[in-house]
């Protein structure tokens, strides 16, 4: 039966809840992991045997205040003309180390995010350059990004491009290799970029958690718009990811795909399928009309992620209608329940949201933050990640929940 309001997200099409934290995890979660493959984003392929190496060390950055570590991760087992994953790495100097790190998926490429001369601008950036493709240069996104205030706030940033992974056209990036590789999936059943991109989050955080300059519990992971979608998808699969940051993520991302009670105006699922299949399995394009038969919305996805932590990173409907904020925030309600499950408390609607501001010192481990921007990133958002992140990777003298 069709649906026109999100179904309670203790149920899942089948008209039962379950009622512990045990439940949840051992007979929910597997199931909605493998519902939101089947009807939303797809399969990732199996990991391939990778290598980390480290190809490049800078010990003298922001004047000396990071080392820049760029690192290449690499797939000895596909095929050579498989793309490897470039990350860079800026780890803080003045801190005992090892420290918490923020990974951010960028769009543009990793010279993007600091105009730094070890940064060069690749050649496969100059390649892709064409007439609807700008490219961008060293540092461009050097504001959007803030890595400095990153470092000086005691984090690790690492970065690495969403083009390395999945090229972001039909045509599959390196994921099609490791199917190929190591058997495969029925066409439909296919991830597309997001479950490419969450896929290749998670080889990042394999490097990171070896990398003894970072704590293996303090991994964040942030991502912007179709970036915070795959950002929200890795979370929400991969556990050694302690916080998530989705910002502005919208449709398939954060914001419930049935959305009437919220008023929301903006992107719909029929309107991404169109515009994006190659993000989705080939299912979802199916139900782009009548979303009220997924057996799952996206407040399933953002429970995924608990009892871990959150940080929903919004605008407002005036600001940036397209991302459906308030849908976002209903989401972020409607799933806040399954942190509920674990703790004797029961998250107010208000505890769980916030109009701009500054983090409050007793954040839940679930949280909508909205402020009215647009769509892009900047210092005021980063400023309540790093509070946020503070409580909840339990870094610096911000006492944690
Ligand atoms: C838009 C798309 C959004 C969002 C955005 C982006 O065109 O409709 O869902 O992902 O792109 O990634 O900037």
């Amino acid at each position: 039966m069709p649906q026109a309001d999100p179904p309670h997200v203790l149920e899942i099409g089948d008209g039962e809840r379950v009622e512990s934290a045990t439940a949840w995890r051992e007979q929910r979660r597997p199931r909605l992991k493998a519902l939101l493959r089947q009807y939303v984003y797809g399969y990732a392929p199996p990991a391939p045997r990778r290598r980390f190496d480290v190809d490049e060390v800078h010990e003298s950055v922001f004047a000396g205040a990071a080392t820049l570590k760029r690192i290449a991760i690499r797939f000895p087992d596909l095929p050579q003309a498989a793309p490897e994953i470039r990350l860079a790495l800026f780890v803080p100097t003045e801190t005992e180390t090892p420290n918490p790190a923020v990974f951010g998926l960028n769009m543009a490429g990793n010279h993007t995010v600091a105009d730094i001369s070890h940064l060069s601008v690749p050649a496969w950036a100059r390649e892709r350059e064409t007439a609807a493709e700008h490219l961008l240069e060293r540092g461009e996104r050097a504001d959007y990004w803030q890595v400095r205030e990153t470092i000086d706030r005691g984090y690790a940033f690492a970065t690495a491009c969403t083009w390395d992974i999945h090229p972001d056209t039909p045509e599959m990036g390196l994921t099609k290799y490791c199917w190929h590789h190591h058997g495969d999936v029925p066409g439909a059943l296919r991830g597309g970029a997001l479950a490419a991109w969450a896929w290749g989050i998670s080889r990042c955080v394999e490097y990171l958690l070896e990398d003894p300059d970072i704590r293996d519990d303090a991994i964040a992971a942030f991502g912007h718009s179709r970036a915070g979608k795959a950002t929200l998808l890795a979370g929400a699969l991969d556990e050694r990811i302690a916080l998530v940051i989705p910002h502005q993520s919208g449709t398939a991302g954060v914001a419930l795909s049935r959305r009437e009670a919220t008023a929301s105006s903006g992107e719909t699922v029929e309107q991404i399928a169109t515009a994006f299949p190659h993000w989705f399995n080939g299912y979802y394009p199916m139900f782009a009309t009548d979303v009220g038969r997924f057996p799952i919305d996206q407040h399933h996805l953002v429970a995924l992620v608990a009892p871990r932590a959150i940080l929903a990173t919004e605008s407002t409907p005036e600001a940036d209608a397209w991302t459906n904020p308030n849908a976002a925030r209903l989401s972020i309600r409607r799933a806040s329940t399954v942190w509920d499950l674990r703790e004797d408390q029961t998250l107010s609607d208000d505890e769980v949201s916030q109009e701009g501001g500054s983090i409050p010192d007793d954040a839940p481990p679930i949280l909508h933050y909205r402020r009215d921007a647009e769509h892009t990133m900047t210092p005021e958002y980063w400023e309540a990640v790093y509070d946020f992140a503070d409580q909840h990777l339990e870094h610096g003298s911000t006492p944690s929940r």
